[in-house]
């Protein structure tokens, strides 16, 4: 499908600095290291509501990598999926009369309005699970052929324990695999399971519900098969990154990886890099409890994308946090003083700042860190000024560039 528009950046002085982040299934922090054209996938909505706080967030941490590494000079393939079929989006179509695809193409657009606006650099590829049905019934059919598959009833299942490394992105102990696969669309308590954790890898059709012929029967792919079939058939094994919000840590992503170890071997992602959750009224922002903050809504209140955008990267990606009206308040009298700053003939010289900017992102993307160098050089104009012609203009660049603020 369409992704949406993509700007041009602006050139920067080279920048000799290498990404480090916290990968999650080493529990390190290490150097990502990719090759001249970085392969990024991130897993993308399911569009049944508006795209809020929470997704923006997550979806800020990985186009800041993005821009890291455009900035220091590497191109990068970045796919994205949409799950524009699955249970909660029938399940929300159902529940409001309306039909699912319709649904789904509305807040699909709306998405890609929220990112246009946030400056959200686009995926190369943006596809969806339902354009991509026959490419995972061959995956699919490639891991019945590989003996990983079995059937309850008519159901495809995925068999956890052909997968050698199976844990070993999530590196959770039986019991909490157990709980988080209830909670995140598993079912642990169907009779007929080889290993209560195996996942649905292709549903025959269900009464109302849409399925597709395929080579592997009627019906429609599992949740995980279709991260795993978009990711390799784009990006091939090896990735080097696969990125999302730490929910999907377990089933999601240890679940994709130990079917890709299956479809072409070990490591499906190189690392894996995951967003904090961000709450609000004190609990997970979540479309099943109701508690949002949508970034349309926000945008209609005549907000700032941009003021936005920064009280995001305020927070460490590190630890969830709490949404709050103080984060945008705060976050808008930055971008002010910014622009104050900014709009200056001259000021004091940014080639340090820039270098520092660089510095703290690479330092496990300290977006904090990062803002902070900026209001340090902002600081400076306002109380001293500075006759540099280049400053403002240089920081300008490294701001939308690094940051996307402009
Ligand atoms: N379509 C699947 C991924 S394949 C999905 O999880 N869709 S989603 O619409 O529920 O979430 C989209 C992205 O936002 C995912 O990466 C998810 O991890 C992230 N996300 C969801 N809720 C939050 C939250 N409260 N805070 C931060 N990120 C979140
Ligand atoms: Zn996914």
């Amino acid at each position: 499908m369409r992704s949406w528009p993509s700007e041009t950046l602006p050139r920067l002085p080279d920048l000799d600095y290498e990404l480090t982040a916290f990968d999650t299934a080493t529990g390190t922090i290490k150097a990502l290291n990719p090759g001249s054209e970085a392969r990024m996938y991130v897993c993308g909505i399911t569009p049944y509501d508006a795209t809020h706080i929470g997704h923006a967030s997550t979806y800020l941490l990985f186009d800041t990598i993005h821009r890291f590494w455009r900035a220091t000079g590497r191109s990068v393939r970045y796919v994205q999926n949409v799950t524009d079929v699955d249970d909660p989006l029938l399940e929300r179509a159902a529940r409001d009369g309306v039909d699912w695809q319709q649904l789904a193409a509305f807040e699909i657009q709306r998405f890609r309005d929220d990112m246009v606006a946030l400056r959200v650099l686009p995926p190369t590829e943006l596809l969806g699970a339902v354009e991509t049905i026959d490419r995972a019934a061959a995956r699919v059919g490639q891991l019945r052929d590989a003996d990983a598959t079995y059937m309850v009833d008519d159901d495809v299942y995925f068999h956890v324990e052909s997968a050698a490394r199976f844990g070993s992105v999530s590196h959770l102990d039986e019991d909490a695999m157990r709980r988080l696969s209830e909670q995140r669309g598993g079912d642990p308590h169907r009779p007929g399971k080889r290993n209560v954790l195996d996942p649905l890898l292709w549903q025959a059709p269900r009464e109302g519900e849409p399925a597709w012929d395929s080579e592997v029967g009627p019906g429609r792919p599992g949740w995980h098969i279709e991260c795993a079939t978009i990711a390799l058939d784009t990006l091939g094994p090896a990735i080097d990154l696969q990125g999302g919000g730490r929910d999907l840590i377990f089933p999601h992503h240890e679940m994709s990886a130990a079917q890709a170890e299956v479809l072409e071997g070990w490591p499906f992602a190189r690392a894996y890099v995951h967003a904090p959750m961000v709450s609000f009224q004190g609990e997970k922002m979540s479309k099943s409890l109701g508690n949002l903050v949508f970034v349309s809504v926000l945008r209609e209140q005549g907000v700032d994308p941009m003021a936005i955008r920064l009280a995001l990267l305020s927070q460490s990606y590190r630890e969830d946090w709490p949404w709050s009206e103080q984060l945008l308040a705060d976050a808008q009298d930055r971008l002010a003083t910014w622009r104050a700053a900014l709009s200056q003939p001259t000021g004091p010289s940014a080639v340090n700042a820039v270098e520092q900017l660089a510095a703290a992102i690479a330092d496990d993307i300290n977006t904090p860190a990062a803002l902070a160098v900026v209001d340090g050089w902002a600081t400076e104009q306002r109380l001293r000024g500075g006759d540099d012609p280049g400053g403002p203009g240089l920081m300008s660049r490294a701001i939308d560039a690094l940051l996307g603020v402009v």
